[in-house]
């Protein structure tokens, strides 16, 4: 493990180096990928003492329930948000699974955003009242809604900030002051990680991410991370991510999610960089009509964001709305034409990657959610997400105007 006092560092150093240090067998730098199922014991009586966790220090036993390469990769992440502990899982979804599943019986309540990525939808719409489980759903963004949503039965209040794929900012500190004590406040922080904000230290009570996006970084790995109390990460762990779930991520994909860490504080800033004279040159652009980026100085909820977000990064997500009449074609018809001329950004979702990605959520991310709620949330049709990779930003830009000369 690293000598470092982590505290006392900043960030950039703190990434590099967090759950990382020489390993305890030969002494190696870069955390080896503990590629095993199981883990052997001397006798009998040392097996039972591990199970019964009588053995002092990280002691695996079977690599559901804990491998080392994957606990390097928890440990970077809970240092990465300030947390006591993490549990890592396969994909994002098992780690919105795994919460849902560990504080969630039959006869309890969500508050639930009105407004989340596709699949995170589908657990809200349908596995959860599946399951007995009541669940209303608000905009966060409306702190009185939220307030009136509160019932006796209250276990949890969920949202992403910013969201997927709209980008709008939840207040965490007001939302935690509302929930008290006793309702949990969990946020999905995929679209905008440390270091451009760290919502445990806002008032989150658990924060998780989808790893597949910006903290692998690299578009090669699926993966999620839930991070909060000790308390609470082994409840979701013993109780969920290796029983009813049974979602660990492999080591190998631990691995290159902590070889792609390294990196993140330098990605994002980046990404955010970037984005930012992306949304810009959208925000000029005659051919557009809304860009929806809480790093724009006329985004509404831009003084919420600069107060959330840090160092004035605000993620490398943006989305946008083309107008009605471009060239005689509807908003949908001319943003097709747009993304089939573009010659950078590859047509995909996911997001996160070195990749600039584009996508259209109301036939891709979120074809699942119904068109009412899709259009209660502001996903209209002709709406375009883009996810902005690490290329040379006036590239990207270049790209653009040829695209839409093209339409
Ligand atoms: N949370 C958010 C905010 C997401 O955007 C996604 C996936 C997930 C959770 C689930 O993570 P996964 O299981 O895929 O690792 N979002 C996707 C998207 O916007 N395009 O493709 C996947």
């Amino acid at each position: 493990m690293s000598k470092i006092d982590l505290k006392k560092v900043d960030f950039e150093t703190l990434i590099v180096h967090a759950g990382q240090g020489a390993d305890p067998a030969y002494g190696a730098l870069a955390t080896p990928i503990y590629q095993t199922s199981t883990f052997c014991f001397e006798t009998v009586e040392e097996g039972a003492d591990k199970f019964a966790n009588k053995v002092p220090g990280y002691h695996p036993v079977y690599s559901r329930s804990g491998n080392p390469t994957t606990r390097a990769f928890e440990l970077k992440c809970a240092a990465m948000e300030g947390g006591e502990d993490c549990v890592a899982t396969a994909s994002g979804m098992g780690a919105v699974g795994s919460v849902m599943l560990a504080f969630l019986k039959q006869g309890d309540h969500i508050i639930f955003d009105n407004s989340v990525y596709g699949g995170t939808d589908y657990v809200a719409s349908h596995d959860l009242p599946d399951l007995g489980i009541e669940v209303s759903r608000v905009d966060t963004g409306d702190l009185e809604a939220v307030k009136a949503a509160i019932k006796p039965n209250t276990k949890i209040i969920y949202f992403e900030t910013p969201n997927n794929p709209m980008m709008k900012v939840t207040d965490v500190a007001a939302i935690k002051a509302i929930a008290g004590s006793d309702i949990r406040v969990v946020v999905d922080a995929t679209f905008a990680p440390p270091p451009v904000q760290h919502v445990l230290a806002l008032g989150a009570d658990i924060v998780l991410h989808s790893i597949t996006k910006y903290i692998n970084g690299h578009g090669d790995a699926l993966g999620g991370i839930v991070v909060g109390k000790a308390e609470d990460i082994t409840r979701i762990r013993k109780h969920c991510m290796t029983k009813i779930n049974g979602c660990p991520p492999s080591p190998f994909n631990s691995y290159l999610v902590l070889r792609g860490m390294k990196t993140l504080a330098i990605r994002m800033k980046k990404h955010c960089d970037n984005a930012m004279a992306i949304a810009e040159y959208l925000e000029k652009n005659p051919y557009v009509k809304t860009v929806y980026y809480p790093g724009l100085k006329s985004n509404p909820q831009h003084e919420l964001a600069s107060r959330q977000m840090e160092n004035g990064m605000y993620g490398g997500m943006i989305s946008f709305e083309l107008k009605d009449d471009v060239k005689g074609l509807s908003s949908f018809e001319a943003g097709k034409k747009l993304l089939n001329h573009l010659t950078i950004p590859a047509i995909a979702v996911s997001l996160g990657d070195p990749d600039t990605l584009i996508e259209h959520p109301a036939s891709m991310t979120h074809a699942g959610v119904s068109p009412e709620e899709r259009l209660a949330a502001g996903i209209t049709d002709g709406l375009i997400r883009l996810s902005v990779g690490l290329e040379n930003a006036q590239d990207l830009i270049n790209d653009f105007e040829q695209a839409f000369a093209a339409i």
